[in-house]
């Protein structure tokens, strides 16, 4: 009797606590895993619990999107807590339990993308000055809830969120990731599941690598062959692929939705095999040039020194530009080999006047610093230093895209398949252990505008390769481009990734689980 007794209540005890400790939950709002980390976070010891009486509330008299921001939030909520949480815009008080969003210029300070929340047992309040900022605070609700919350079907629970306040803004006011769709072509899903990736660090940029020698992948209208030849191939001989502009309109509107910024990029003088495989007029010798699907560059040019070629451009940026609501159109520039420096300098000049008469501002890789630069031009440094410098020289301001650091194309280590190395191997902790304010002396703090961080396509040609190369990498690269530098280390940061591990997991992507990192493992 007294052994079965004993049994008994043991394992009453056991479900008890077990019970009590899920449900309490967390009551450290200063032991979060929030990546970026945000810039203040206080305590208050309690918790606050979501349950099937929570609702999103949307305050009176805010702008329509916000509505649209609170849908964003049910959306990822209610498919792994089955609490089927509503959006209220008629004025309804908040009650406990609701998390309500509220937009208000009492804040000055938080800037465009930054907001409050303020945590207690009853409520969740989610404060901002832009709707963008209410956009970056609900990510920060999505991490301070258990990773189960990133599943797509019902979890048990409980939802439990520590109580306290925390007040966040960025550092830098470009925060992104360009994308590679040429070597290899990725469609819009995976293109929209990359921006999903984005949204949930706080990214605010995709720059899309658009056109180069192994294809083109945007369709232009007044040049049809560029999609209907140069759209059919791609690195290794796969049949390519291309977004039609109604792909891209709905590419963009996806981003702009998730208060993320399109950058389209048309490569040009150099990286244009595609553009003259397709007419043999761009030709001087008016012949097309044959498909190239290998992995050299350098070895093409547009011509520049023919009308046609300017025509041609002019066409590309104005048909481009009219679907593209972001400020910056890309051109490219790099790696111009067969392009002698005084023809590309009078191709660069000409094609930014052509950018600017389309209403767009120019950015490009840093080669573009040699040309005489619009005021509002931005060079993206990515290989040589002295080129970004020449462009700060010259006003221009700065993105930081360091090939050692931020090509997240490069192999973790020797010992990864996919990826390049020309430049560096990239573990976790490089492409973390670095400040775009320091790495180069020449280039300050006040001439950065933020960072991005490339994913070339030589090596990869499924989403779920390209997940592996950026997994686990974007975050932290999310987190230079958000947080101080003064508040960042590798041995703090190390140990919220490794809670990211699960989180990741539940999103479905196979990401590269660095011996440096002490993964989170389901269950534990
Ligand atoms: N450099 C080329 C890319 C790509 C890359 C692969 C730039 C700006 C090497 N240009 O990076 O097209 O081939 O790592």
């Amino acid at each position: 009797m007294n052994k079965l007794y004993l049994t008994v209540v043991t394992i009453a005890i056991g479900l008890f606590s077990c019970q009590s400790d899920r449900a309490t939950g967390p009551t450290d709002l200063a032991k979060n895993s929030i990546i970026p980390k945000p810039v203040s976070v206080t305590s208050t010891g309690g918790t606050f619990k979501l349950t099937a009486k929570s609702d999103i509330i949307v305050m009176p008299g805010s702008p329509e999107e916000v509505a649209g921001i609170g849908n964003f939030l049910a959306g990822k909520l209610n498919p792994s807590t089955g609490l089927g949480l509503g959006v209220i815009t008629d004025g309804g008080k908040p009650g406990k339990g609701d998390i309500q969003f509220a937009i208000s210029d009492t804040d000055p300070g938080l800037g465009e993308e930054g907001y409050e929340l303020i945590i207690t047992e009853k409520l969740i309040t989610l404060t901002a000055v832009k709707p963008a900022g209410l956009f970056r605070g609900i990510q920060t609700i999505r991490q301070l809830l258990p990773p189960e919350i990133e599943s797509d079907t019902v979890q048990p629970g409980p939802w439990i969120i520590p109580t306290g306040t925390i007040r966040d803004w960025p550092e830098y006011g470009h925060r992104g990731e360009m994308l590679d769709v040429v070597r290899h072509f990725f469609g819009p899903e995976d293109v929209k599941r990359f921006i999903d990736h984005l949204a949930l660090y706080k990214m605010n940029v995709l720059h899309l690598h658009l056109s180069d020698d192994q294809g083109w992948r945007i369709e232009i209208k007044s040049w049809p062959n560029l999609t209907a030849h140069g759209g059919k191939t791609e690195v290794g001989g796969g049949e390519g692929g291309f977004f039609t502009q109604e792909e891209y309109s709905d590419i963009v509107q996806y981003a702009a939705e998730r208060y993320i910024t399109i950058i389209p990029e048309i490569d040009m003088p150099g990286h244009t095999n595609a553009a003259l495989s397709s007419y043999p007029e761009l030709n001087p010798d008016g012949k097309a040039k044959e498909p190239y699907t290998g992995i050299n560059v350098g070895f093409s040019s547009l011509d520049t020194r023919s009308e046609i070629t300017y025509k041609f451009v002019d066409d590309v940026v104005r048909e481009i530009a009219a679907l593209t609501p972001g400020q910056y159109f890309h051109i490219g520039g790099d790696e111009s080999h067969s392009t002698k420096i005084d023809d590309y300098i009078y191709f660069v000049n000409r094609v930014q006047d052509i950018v600017e008469s389309h209403g767009k501002s120019v950015t490009g890789w840093d080669e573009i610093a040699h040309a005489t630069l619009k005021p509002d031009a931005v060079v993206q440094y990515w290989a040589r230093a002295a080129n970004a410098v020449m462009g700060i020289n010259q006003g221009a301001k700065v993105l930081m895209s360091p090939c050692k650091y931020a090509y997240t194309d490069m192999k973790y280590d020797s010992t990864t398949v996919l990826g390049l190395s020309w430049a560096a191997y990239i573990e976790v902790d490089d492409a973390y252990n670095w400040d775009p304010a320091t790495l180069v002396p020449e280039i300050g703090r006040e001439n950065i505008v933020g960072v991005q961080a490339p994913l070339w396509a030589e090596t990869i040609s499924t989403f779920r390769e390209a997940e592996f190369l950026i997994f686990p990498r974007l975050p932290g690269y999310a987190e230079i481009g958000w947080t101080p530098a003064g508040m960042r280390s590798w041995d703090e940061y190390r140990v919220r990734l490794a809670a990211h591990g699960k989180r990741i997991e539940t999103l479905g992507i196979g990401f590269y689980r660095s011996p440096l990192v002490e993964w989170d493992q389901p269950g534990v």
